[in-house]
């Protein structure tokens, strides 16, 4: 797929994209130039790992977290965009649901936006990726970050979370965004309990058939935690598990924190399967 001018090859090899958090959860002293540098390093370090699109996110999606202001997150995210765009040969995508976000960050030389709201949050958002040329991940999520974990319920979690996708895709193409530039990712932990999760996953080449790049992220979220009964600092291996498992029925993006482990059992992995 082709995005902003930047080739991502499918089908070839598992891309694994590194997640870069520049969410500041100490004081900051407001020069940001030591925050950029830090981000940059560690960027630098996913990609000497072997990760193909690093994912820069200045809002935490996590349940409960504080909301962020445009110009907050600006300030957090485009420097960085800035400053790795002009380092290292990767795609970069930024993780936001604003507009105006995606607008500078693409501008500043991120080429995929990965909107957890899938485009329904903010109309202009559709319009800023068609009108750039960017790419876009359409993830599937039930409520809001808010309220998301407050018993999720489904019939067929994986035919809804399915045609959700397929219905949101049609939306993104009918507002402008080439077909090609369309990734899908079914959402895993927004909105969706242990077994939502795990149903998903061992269901998951069923997601072939909406015929888009699929990406997964399983990252230390809590499902593996309840499985392992293990804290968030103990779940690479749970982790990698479901890297793998996840390659092997389809997936072509995988969206982790632990670079170097994930790198190994992608590649491992891929020589197996593809
Ligand atoms: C520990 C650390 C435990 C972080 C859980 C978490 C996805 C995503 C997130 C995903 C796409 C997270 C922004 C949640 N997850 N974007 N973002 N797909 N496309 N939680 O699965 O990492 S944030």
């Amino acid at each position: 797929m082709n995005c902003r001018g930047k080739t991502l090859t499918l089908g070839i090899q598992t891309h694994v994209m590194g997640i870069l958090n520049v969410t500041p959860d100490s004081f900051s002293d407001g020069g940001r130039y030591l925050d950029v540098q830090q981000a940059l390093m560690h960027a630098e370090m996913m990609v000497a790992e072997g990760a193909t699109l690093i994912d820069i996110g200045g809002e935490s999606s996590r349940p409960g977290a504080s909301p962020v202001s445009i110009d907050e997150e600006l300030e957090r995210v485009v420097p960085v965009v800035r400053a790795l765009s002009n380092a290292v040969d990767v795609l970069i995508s930024v993780d936001t649901s604003k507009p105006e976000v995606a607008h500078h960050a693409l501008e500043a030389g991120a080429h995929i936006v990965n909107d957890i709201t899938a485009l329904c949050g903010d109309p202009a958002m559709a319009r800023v990726v068609a009108e750039m040329e960017a790419g876009v991940v359409l993830m599937h999520m039930r409520g809001t970050p808010r309220t998301m974990q407050k018993a999720p319920q489904y019939g067929d979690v994986v035919n809804e979370v399915c045609s959700w996708l397929k219905e949101k895709a049609q939306n993104a193409e009918a507002r402008g965004i080439a077909a090609e530039r369309i990734i899908v990712d079914p959402g895993i932990g927004f909105g969706k309990t242990t077994k939502h999760n795990l149903e998903i996953l061992k269901r998951l080449s069923e997601f072939r058939e909406l015929d888009k790049p699929l990406l997964v992220g399983t990252s230390r979220k809590s499902f593996i935690g309840n499985v392992l009964e293990v804290p968030v600092t103990e779940r690479v291996e749970g982790t990698a598990a479901t890297v793998c498992w996840a390659i092997a029925h389809g997936a072509d993006i995988v969206r982790v924190h632990d670079v170097k482990a994930n790198v190994r059992a992608a590649q491992m992995t891929d020589a197996l399967y593809r």
